[in-house]
């Protein structure tokens, strides 16, 4: 092949400034060998954390490996998924809960979890949904949603947090407030409540009214004081009047003086929810006056210190958990809005403005030192959240730092007009901070939080314990309950589902009991039905109940739709849809009421069982 000499003279320019670009960035290729080392999990290999990440807008949970980034898993909650089968069918139970709780979506914002003397201990997660004001509780044994509680006389379920060190409480903040007596004809300034709820009956304990509006959520380490930043004391209902004031404040509530005042039966019931009112509870509630729409809170790990974020002021407040003075309100940066912690007496602030994490020494901000100032580091951009592993509770582990961006500009190619959210992975176990990685997410992160790969995994089970109205191998059967009802028993396991016919006429409601009969982990089986909009995934040991109407007349193939085995492809059977008017016999309901519990005869069933 001829070469064009121009083409030979520019090889020679581009590879002797590669090799001059090699020689002279020796130290800048060895900071990113040291980044890439730290951040890279070989194949095979665990990850030391998994990340809980609040999918905002998705309505879901994200569980991401750090220090990897890689995706894990997501944990639908307020929104179906097919891919897990959850709340995909109009009438699983599961999206009937959340068309009638709000809605098949959600925006959730705080993943907060269950702790024992201060510290995870793998049971729960809970989630706020802001938009409909609910709170999900997942079950992390099956990483499911368990629970989803719909708030009543509060609106905008914003900050949460549990109640500490052994998870007496979820408390639940409404961001939106409301006329008070719950009426729209209540001239009076609006106001909200703060949520108490129970973490095992998931009810709502008791509420206490706030005069103003309540965003984020903290609790002190001993149980005692639950805070509150409030952004709009001024109880102004537009922009303007939310910004009056010079100091808003962080509401403090006595958890004990407000228990007895419930027992007291000083609550005003309403919806079946003691609320307490703290004017004519006294004792109940302490403002602390802060500088004007404050945003994060965050009780530092020894339990000393809550420290409230200035967001429109640079500075932040650092009050003392026990006697609820203010001790300090050093500057930090533009935009502060949220605060976690090293186990080395450090704080971290996010600033929104000037899309930076600083660190700064706790100590030295409360003795007035001016050096308080640590470190800061570029992050992009405009980041909101950010937590460091463990640093939500009693015993941080000061290894890494997860910022969580709300913009992405020159990070990644745009998206269509769009540019994908991002998050940013920080070393902090050295004095000063080091960029690690970024990696993009789906809108839009809020908050994480960190469990220890080691800690989370013998907690997790192997398969669902089958539920007490679980169909058993070998009980399948199809069963005619009434004029135009069917009930189907099912069972699947590798790779054939029992029974691989239902036959049914036009015009049935059928009643399908599912039961994923494998013990073996990971044994997943779909059931999928054209033309049903039904598609659900079962977990070895589950069993799924949904109605569905038969539909039109015709044949339709149930298949599997997650690969099981060199048989998933076979892995299918027939709904046969009769014509209202056919003459085919099928059982009628009659006889079958004679045969309870029996299989209606004449219905076939497979033996294709391994
Ligand atoms: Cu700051 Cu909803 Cu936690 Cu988001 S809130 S950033
Ligand atoms: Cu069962 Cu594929
Ligand atoms: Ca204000």
């Amino acid at each position: 092949m001829k070469r064009h000499p121009f083409i030979l003279v520019a090889a020679t320019v581009v590879a002797t400034l590669a090799l001059a670009h090699t020689m002279g960035c020796g130290a800048a290729r060895s900071a990113r060998s040291l980044a890439a080392e730290k951040v890279y999990v070989a194949p095979g290999e665990l990850d030391k954390y998994y990340a809980f990440l609040s999918g905002g807008q998705s309505g879901s949970v994200f569980v991401v490996g750090i220090p990897s980034g890689r995706l894990i898993r997501e944990i639908p909650v307020f929104e179906p998924r097919a891919a897990y089968g959850y709340a995909m069918n109009d009438n699983d139970p599961r999206r009937q809960e959340l068309v009638a709780t709000g809605g098949v979506w959600g925006d959730t914002h705080h993943p907060v979890l269950s702790e024992t003397n201060g510290m995870p201990d793998g049971k729960y997660l809970w989630i706020n949904d802001l938009a409909n004001g609910r709170l999900a509780r997942i079950r992390l044994d099956y990483f499911e949603a368990d629970r989803i509680l719909k708030l009543p006389n509060m609106q905008g379920a914003h900050g949460i947090a549990v109640v500490s060190p052994n998870t007496k409480y979820i408390v639940v903040n409404g961001e939106f407030e409301q006329p008070t007596d719950g009426l729209v004809t209540n001239p009076a300034p609006y106001t909200s409540v703060v949520s108490f709820v129970d973490p095992d009956s998931m009810q709502v304990k008791f509420q206490v009214r706030i005069n103003g509006n309540i965003d984020i959520a903290d609790t002190s380490k001993d149980g005692r004081y639950s805070f509150s930043t409030i952004y709009n004391l001024e109880q102004g209902k537009d922009l303007g009047s939310m910004i009056q004031y010079d100091r808003d404040a962080v509401a403090a509530i006595d958890i004990p003086a407000a228990e007895k005042a419930v027992a007291a039966g000083r609550g005003e019931v309403r919806n079946g929810v003691p609320i307490i009112d703290p004017e004519t509870n006294p004792g109940v509630l302490t403002l602390i006056p802060v500088p004007k729409n404050p945003h994060g809170i965050n009780v530092t790990p020894d339990g000393r210190y809550a420290i409230a974020s200035g967001k429109l002021s640079p500075t932040v407040t650092i009050i003392d958990a026990h006697t609820l003075k203010i001790v300090a309100e050093p500057e930090v940066g533009l935009g502060p809005l949220h605060t976690t912690f090293d186990d080395r007496g450090n704080a971290f602030t996010s600033l929104f403005l000037d899309s930076q994490v600083v660190k700064w020494n706790i100590d030295k901000a409360v003795a007035g030192k001016s050096d308080y100032i640590v470190d800061r580091i570029n992050v992009h951009y405009n980041i909101g959240h950010l937590q460091a592993v463990g640093g939500d509770h009693m015993h941080p582990a000061g290894d890494y730092l997860l910022a969580l961006n709300k913009l992405s500009k020159d990070q990644y190619i745009p998206v269509g007009p769009d540019l994908p959210e991002n998050q940013e992975l920080i070393d902090i176990s050295g004095e000063k901070m080091k960029m690690l990685s970024s990696f993009p997410t789906v809108p839009e992160p809020h908050e994480a939080t960190f469990m220890a790969v080691s800690v989370l995994k013998p907690l997790v089970h192997q398969t669902f314990t089958p539920a007490s109205d679980a169909v058993e191998a070998g009980k399948e059967r199809v069963v005619r309950t009434g004029p135009h009802a069917v009930t189907v028993d099912m069972t699947l396991i590798r790779s054939a589902y029992t029974p691989d016919k239902v036959e049914v006429r036009e015009g049935d409601q059928v009643t399908l009991k599912i039961t994923n009969v494998e013990t073996i982990r990971d044994m997943i089986h779909g059931f999928a039905l054209p033309d049903h909009n039904l598609n659900i995934a079962l977990a070895p040991g589950y069993t799924k109940t949904i109605t569905i109407d038969a539909g039109k007349p015709g044949v339709y193939w149930y298949y599997c739709t997650n690969f099981c085995s060199a048989l998933h492809l076979e892995m299918r059977g027939r709904m046969v849809v009769q014509p209202k008017d056919s003459t085919v016999t099928l059982p009628d309901w009659h006889a079958a009421a004679n045969v309870q519990g029996q299989v209606v005869p004449g219905v076939p069933s497979t033996g294709a069982k391994q």
